[in-house]
């Protein structure tokens, strides 16, 4: 095998491209809110459109919006291999989450364009659509078409909570292509993400050599009870829809901590009607999030919270609906990538470990249908999902490195 080159990316321009894009819906507190097809994502892909096409690349869009900036190779008519993450982020998300993977790709094409390095395969830089999943539910749900874990029609019919649909939205930015999504053959995809959790930190660690992500499941609760004046209506004649969505809000903490110390169980999403403060509420919508690396648990922890369910609300005379709206399996990364990643963070010399990731992420789905893993980097406090989120200069700079070490190392050994 040839020996690889010493390329080095370019800190300061890494970082620059993290601030400059931090204004696409940059907040008062220091985040990003910029959602799925917002006008601000829309702001965010015209600039990574323009910074692609300026290096010569050619950037494709398939039908759910993910992008692909290609960049030629030797011999084109192998299959890409590709980096990739995402541009959307948490209405109170921070400035590298998702954010960092898509700019330490386009600091690794800006480095190879400056240096003429030329690799054998093509390689494509890619913003896959709808990470997050909080405007459209659920998370991973363009990569997820990608990889045909949904059809097109499902993502097109996804509604916000105020009722816009994903297919109109896509069109209003101006971002629906015509590429069939997933009629687009990856050779491999390797995703650079913060942790978004405090591992590395804790360890003084640079580099997360991730080896596959968690298993994850959403449900969705509607409660119903009765609107009532909180003045004039007797307690034991309500039917308090808050009440039942609280005992199982408390609930879900339960059965997670009752599967410590891996398991996490969520309610993040709530919606009170009529949320008026002399009103008994009558309904309730609320989300649960599970997540725990090994699917038996999963099971255990959906059988108990379904079997939690009718108890609470008989006891206060409700009714309810409860759905699942989204599987995600637990994932293995490749263990060839992997090996990339183990390599690039040696040859950088970056102090790493193993882990698995407690975050969803667009590679989870990828590694369906091409070789698959992530690099991870530490983030302050293991904070995440945050208008604080942060992380170092230095730890872009690494990420980014080890990326470029790592792409250009499968590339060398595919050929
Ligand atoms: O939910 C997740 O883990 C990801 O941040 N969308
Ligand atoms: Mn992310
Ligand atoms: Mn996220």
């Amino acid at each position: 095998m040839t020996a690889l080159p010493n390329l080095q990316i370019n800190p300061q321009r890494l970082w620059d491209a993290l601030m400059e894009t931090a204004k696409f819906g940059g907040t008062a507190k220091g985040g990003i809110r910029r959602l799925t097809l917002s006008d601000e994502d829309k702001q965010v892909r015209d600039w990574f459109k323009a910074q692609c096409e300026a290096l010569g690349c050619t950037v494709t869009v398939d039908e759910v919006g993910n992008m692909f900036a290609r960049r030629p190779g030797k011999d084109n008519a192998r299959d890409p291999i590709c980096m990739g993450s995402h541009l959307d982020t948490q209405p109170t998300g921070g400035k590298f989450d998702g954010v960092l993977g898509v700019l330490g790709g386009l600091e690794v094409l800006r480095t190879l364009h400056e240096t003429g390095y030329e690799t054998t395969a093509p390689i494509e830089l890619v913003n896959w659509t709808n990470e997050e999943g909080s405007r459209f539910a659920p998370a991973m749900l363009a990569s997820g078409v990608f990889a045909g874990a949904f059809d097109t029609a499902f993502a097109y019919s996804r509604a916000d909570r105020d009722g816009k649909l994903f297919e109109s939205e896509l069109e209003r930015i101006g971002y629906r292509g015509q590429e069939k999504a997933g009629g687009h053959r990856l050779g491999a995809m390797f995703e650079l993400h913060i942790e978004q959790g405090p591992i590395l930190e804790a360890e003084s660690l640079t580099i997360g050599i991730v080896t596959g992500v968690q298993g994850m499941r959403w449900y969705e609760v509607t409660v119903t009870g009765q609107d009532a004046h909180t003045g004039a209506t007797p307690m034991h004649l309500r039917k308090n829809a808050l009440l039942g969505a609280a005992r199982m809000i408390e609930a879900v903490h339960r059965i997670a901590m009752d599967h410590a110390p891996l398991a996490v169980g969520t309610v993040g999403l709530i919606e009170n009607k009529p949320n008026s403060r002399n009103v008994v509420p009558g309904e309730v919508f609320f989300t649960v999030d599970f997540r725990h690396p090994d699917e038996g648990v999963l099971d255990e922890m959906e059988a108990a919270f379904r079997a939690a369910l009718p108890g609470v609300m008989d006891e206060l005379s409700l009714s309810f609906e409860e759905k699942r709206i989204w599987v995600s399996p637990a994932v293995k990364f490749h263990p060839d990538l992997i090996d990339c990643v183990r390599e690039g963070a040696r040859k950088a010399g970056f102090a790493a470990r193993e882990m698995v990731s407690g975050a969803g992420h667009d590679a989870a789905y990828i590694a369906r249908v091409a070789p698959t893993t992530m690099i991870f980097v530490p983030c302050l406090g293991g904070i995440s999902h945050n208008e604080a989120e942060s992380t170092t200069f230095d730890e872009c700079a690494a990420g980014a490195q080890v990326l470029l070490e790592a792409v250009v190392a499968y590339d060398a050994r595919s050929a």
